[in-house]
């Protein structure tokens, strides 16, 4: 049953197999989450799934940058991008939720990341900062004012839909214990102060939420 108010949602990110063990983009013990955000998510009225859903030809894709490999940065118009292998394509099994998810309450699945020129680690705003994915209506449309945010990766994904949450007005948690990082050229210690100075409320283990 769920214990939080109906004005706060969890946002589960990215649980998709390229990000498991195994998977093109795998965040090292990825899956080691899905058990927790599943007991996590029952105590939340409203969930919403984030799903990374590229098209095959996406330009954050290594293998669109001749020369070019995975973790190297390049310049884009709206700035650095890193490049990651090919991942989350979609349709795709690897795009596909983790199969261990067990959320059938969950009222969204938004995808983000389908625009080929434009990357989106956030749920909220593309990498260019200005194109909306409209997640940021629909939660205000239902009156959440505050989100829970867990999943892959939490130096990407996590830390950037947090960061927008904050832009955007929520109250935003992070809970570590639900989450795993990429963490690669310093970017764990990065989001974290980042998420830290704009406000996100980091917990370890959902019993102190
Ligand atoms: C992500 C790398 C590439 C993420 C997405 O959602 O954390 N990371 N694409
Ligand atoms: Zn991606």
């Amino acid at each position: 049953m769920p214990d939080f108010p109906a004005t706060t949602a969890l946002i589960v990110t990215d649980v998709q197999n390229d990000f498991c063990p195994g998977g093109a983009l795998a965040v090292p013990d990825g899956d080691a989450i899905v058990p927790v955000v599943n007991a996590l998510a029952r105590r939340f009225a409203t969930v919403v799934l984030i799903q990374d859903w590229h098209p095959a030809d996406h330009l954050s894709f290594a293998s669109q940058h001749p020369g070019r490999a995975p973790l190297e940065t390049v310049e884009m118009p709206y700035g650095p991008q890193i490049l990651w292998p090919d991942h989350c394509v979609m349709g795709t099994p690897g795009a596909a939720l983790h199969p261990g998810l067990d959320i059938p309450h969950a009222a969204l699945i938004q995808r983000k990341g389908m625009h080929r020129e434009v990357d989106s680690y956030s749920a909220l705003l593309e990498a260019d900062r200005k194109t909306r994915t409209g997640l940021d209506g629909w939660l205000a449309a239902r009156g959440i004012r505050s989100v829970v945010i867990c999943g892959l990766a939490t130096d990407f994904c996590v830390a950037w839909t947090a960061l927008d949450a904050r832009r955007f007005g929520l109250e935003v948690t992070v809970v570590e214990e639900a989450s795993r990082a990429i963490d690669t050229g310093g970017s764990l210690a990065r989001a974290w102060a980042d998420m830290e100075a704009a406000g996100v409320r980091r917990v370890l283990r959902a019993e102190e939420l």
